[in-house]
């Protein structure tokens, strides 16, 4: 197995590099470094500009898509060719316009006239800027990257992007799937992690998630899920949350949602960071060798950050504080020159007539295999270099299919995704507006394509010849038909068990709590204690009595302690098990406790005192910035400091869950503008320390994350009521560097769960 880092080709390299290089060129070009989220490459004249300029070059974290034909062909047009152009306004003709603030009238003080083609054009425009938003997975973010193959994934799949240090163009989307469009990113859900790569041999969309099971195992439900999780019908609430009467009613009733909805109580329902998600391909896929030999295949993505969770807490503040939170941390991270990595790893199961593995039916998409039965065998690395340039054009645009598949990657006949290779494809017909989505510039192969489709709305091919139909002899018969010598989709005869047609499923599909049982035993006490605050969350939301009993039951199927704990939560007796509960072993894969990872393009909050010692404090900013995280200096204020250090967050704009980590510097006393009592943000008052630094250490030592101080960042904790040396994950220091160390040595498990232990075993 080559070293998944050296594994990078010249080519990625330089990508990766000189992405970095130029974001990180820009930051270094201020001391202190900027932090990401400059809007244009360029500071603003404080006067509106006169003088005539053609329109602003991408920024350097940014790409389009790749400049290809309607039909596949690559251009070496620049990425601004398909900018607007030239330094005036013009019609949507092209004619240059005079006037664009005042409509033409009869009289100055008269009626708007019918012939003023500007004003029509522009309000008939602007009418139509929006689409359908997506049914499901509305709200997302989206990067572009690379993924570089391994070289070993040939006894698999005959797949070209898997071969040795091969290069494909990617475009990854990570979405939640119940809010609308507008929605706060930190909502309890699950995470859409759907990615596009553009290969020669046409495009594979790998649409998964960031949990490896799903609600339901046949996709004719689908429809029922999402009308039962998404708000309800009659008030249209709540927005982007499953704690609702409609949702519990439905997986209650429904028991083989039961395993998914475990995971989406658990800590992975919050994630951290897109960065710090894995993600799955859900189904089993059947992948073929040059040989023709089949395999059972899972795709699993692992991040090389680790995975990481935000505590309830935190996720509710994020939501009111900011809500586009998840979307500014990736595009921040690629903009510091952090870029994401995850390695594409497969799960690979025997090709057997019952399609079964270990007992686990693997056509059940409700079901996981656990890693430790069939490892992940690591084939590639994607990694996501550029922003998008427009959000409409690329992250709203794109859309995927799971029917797009490659020579090597076949479907199974698991039931839900049988229903998905049908909805995508019908769904984009209506949210981009007709049947040539596929010319969208985000969504054009980087292949060949001779479809013989034509027409349609929004057509952008200019097609050539007299023939587009089969068999023809016109047109000298092109298209032909390929065959395998020719790369052609291999669409594989695969044996079909004799049956009868029916609406009905194995009874291999009616287990659905031995995994739910597992993945329980699975979890350490801090992960069990946060489940079951979940559960007792959502369910005090319910309305209905029946709903949370019933509810009840079904955790009582899964763990007694669980449901009893729920059931004390709730005030309600809590019922036995109506299904066997087995001694299950532990998966600890399914636990995302007890590792350490890298750092990169983590916050540090460094808090200083204006009118204190600021001695040292820029060298640690840079010292963050050097270990790859990015340095946000916390003040009283905003401003400048006297030795020339920019304030990032002031106190009064600021919260504790921008923070990983926290730094003090200093103990500034009250501001003026920290009023105590009547300040939403004022934490206990004082005469040493502004309460609002008090509420941000009070939220960051119960949140277990690492704080650090030096000098007079000392007192600050003492201040704040903190006992440095009988708290787990405080730093106290000679020095910043030196408490950096320490605590960036810390932050490599992302929590100090063990500054409060659990209760539960
Ligand atoms: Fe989707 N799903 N889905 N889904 N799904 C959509 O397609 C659907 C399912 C997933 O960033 C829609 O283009 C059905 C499983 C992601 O653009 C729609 C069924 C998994 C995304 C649709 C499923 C997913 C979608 C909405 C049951 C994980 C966002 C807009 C058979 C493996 C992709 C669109 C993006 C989006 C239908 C089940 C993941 C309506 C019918 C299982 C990540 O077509």
């Amino acid at each position: 197995m080559p070293d998944p880092v050296n594994a990078l080709t010249d080519a990625v390299k330089k990508t990766v590099e000189s992405a970095g290089r130029l974001a990180h060129e820009r930051l270094s070009r201020q001391t202190p470094p900027v932090v990401p989220g400059t809007p244009g490459a360029e500071t603003p004249a404080y006067t509106e500009p006169t003088e005539p300029v053609g329109p602003p070059a991408p920024k350097p974290d940014q790409a389009g898509p790749d400049r290809r034909t309607a039909t596949g062909t690559a251009t070496d047009l620049p990425p601004t060719a398909v900018a607007q152009q030239g330094a005036f306004l013009t019609t949507a003709h092209g004619a240059r316009l005079r006037d664009t603030d005042h409509a033409q009238k009869a009289g100055r003080r008269g009626p708007t006239l019918l012939q003023d083609h500007h004003l029509r054009e522009k309000i008939s425009h602007f009418d139509h800027e929006r689409i359908p938003e997506r049914a499901v997975h509305a709200r997302g973010a989206g990067a572009h990257g690379v993924f570089v193959g391994y070289g070993n994934a040939g006894s698999i799949s005959c797949a070209e992007l898997f071969g040795a240090e091969v290069v494909t163009d990617v475009f990854v989307r990570f979405s939640t799937v119940v809010g609308s469009r507008g929605s706060a990113d930190t909502a309890r859900d699950t995470r859409g992690f759907a990615v596009k790569f553009y290969t020669p041999q046409g495009t594979w969309d790998l649409v998964g998630n960031n949990i490896p099971v799903f609600f339901i195992q046949e996709g004719i439900k689908f429809p029922d899920l999402v009308h039962a999780a998404k708000p309800q019908p009659d008030r249209e609430i709540p927005q982007a949350q499953s704690a609702h009467d409609t949702f519990w009613d439905f997986v209650s009733l429904h028991t083989e949602a039961q395993h998914h909805t475990l995971w989406n109580m658990s800590d992975r329902g919050l994630a951290r960071s897109y960065r710090t998600m894995e993600g799955f391909g859900i189904h089993t896929f059947r992948c073929v060798d040059a040989e023709g030999a089949t395999s059972l295949v899972k795709f699993h993505w692992k991040p090389k950050l680790g995975v990481h969770s935000l505590t309830w807490e935190e996720a509710q503040l994020v939501q009111g504080n900011d809500p586009d939170f998840h979307r500014r941390d990736l595009a921040d991270a690629i903009e510091a020159g952090a870029h994401p990595q995850w390695e594409l790893g497969v799960q690979v199961m025997p090709d057997t007539d019952d399609q079964t593995f270990a007992g686990i039916d693997l056509l059940d998409s409700t079901k996981l295999v656990p890693e430790e039965l069939a490892p992940v065998q690591p084939i590639g690395l994607l990694t996501l270099t550029h922003n998008p340039t427009n959000y409409f054009a690329e992250t709203e645009q794109v859309a995927f299919n799971p029917s797009n598949l490659v020579p090597g990657i076949e479907v199974t006949d698991d039931p839900l995704l049988q229903a998905r290779l049908f909805s995508y494809l019908d769904t984009q017909i209506s949210r981009l507006g007709g049947p040539n989505w596929t010319q969208l510039p985000i969504n054009r192969p980087h292949a060949d394509v001779n479809d013989n489709l034509r027409d349609g709305q929004h057509q952008s091919a200019v097609h050539g010849g007299v023939a587009p139909y089969r068999p023809h002899s016109l047109d000298g018969g092109c298209p032909f038909h390929a065959g395998a010598a020719d790369g052609a989709f291999l669409d594989l005869p695969v044996k079909v068990a004799a049956g009868v047609k029916e609406r009905a499923l194995p009874a291999s599909y009616d287990d659905h709590f031995s995994q739910c049982q597992q993945f329980w035993a699975s979890m350490t006490p801090v992960e069990k204690e946060h489940i079951v605050a979940a559960y007792a969350f959502e369910l005090a939301k319910c309305f209905e009595q029946p709903i949370k009993e019933r509810q009840l039951q079904a955790l009582a199927n899964i763990d007694p302690v669980l449901c009893s704990e729920v059931a004390t939560a709730l005030g309600l007796p809590a019922p036995g098990p109506t299904v066997p509960l087995e001694a299950p072993d532990a998966s600890p894969a399914l636990s995302q406790v007890g590792g350490t990872w890298p750092g990169d393009g983590r916050q540090v909050g460094i808090l200083v005192d204006v009118d204190g010692d600021l001695s040292g404090v820029s060298e640690v900013a840079d010292a963050v910035h050097e270990a790859g995280m990015v340095p946000l200096v916390v003040a009283a204020r905003g401003g400048v400091l006297p030795d020339g250090t920019t304030v990032q967050r002031a106190l009064n704009a600021t919260r504790s869950i921008e923070f990983d980590a926290v730094l003090l510097a200093g103990c500034p006393a009250p501001a003026p503008d920290a009023l105590v009592a009547r300040d939403a943000k004022a934490g206990a008052g004082g005469a040493t320390l502004d309460p609002r630094v008090t509420l941000m250490l009070g939220e960051l030592d119960r949140h277990c994350k690492v704080i650090g101080a030096w000098g007079a960042g000392a007192q600050a904790l003492e201040a704040a009521g903190i006992d440095a040396a009988a708290t787990a994950g405080v730093v106290v220091g000679d020095s910043g560097p030196a408490v950096l160390a320490e605590v960036t040595e810390l932050m490599g498990a992302h929590r100090v769960w063990e500054r409060y232990p659990a209760r539960l075993s």
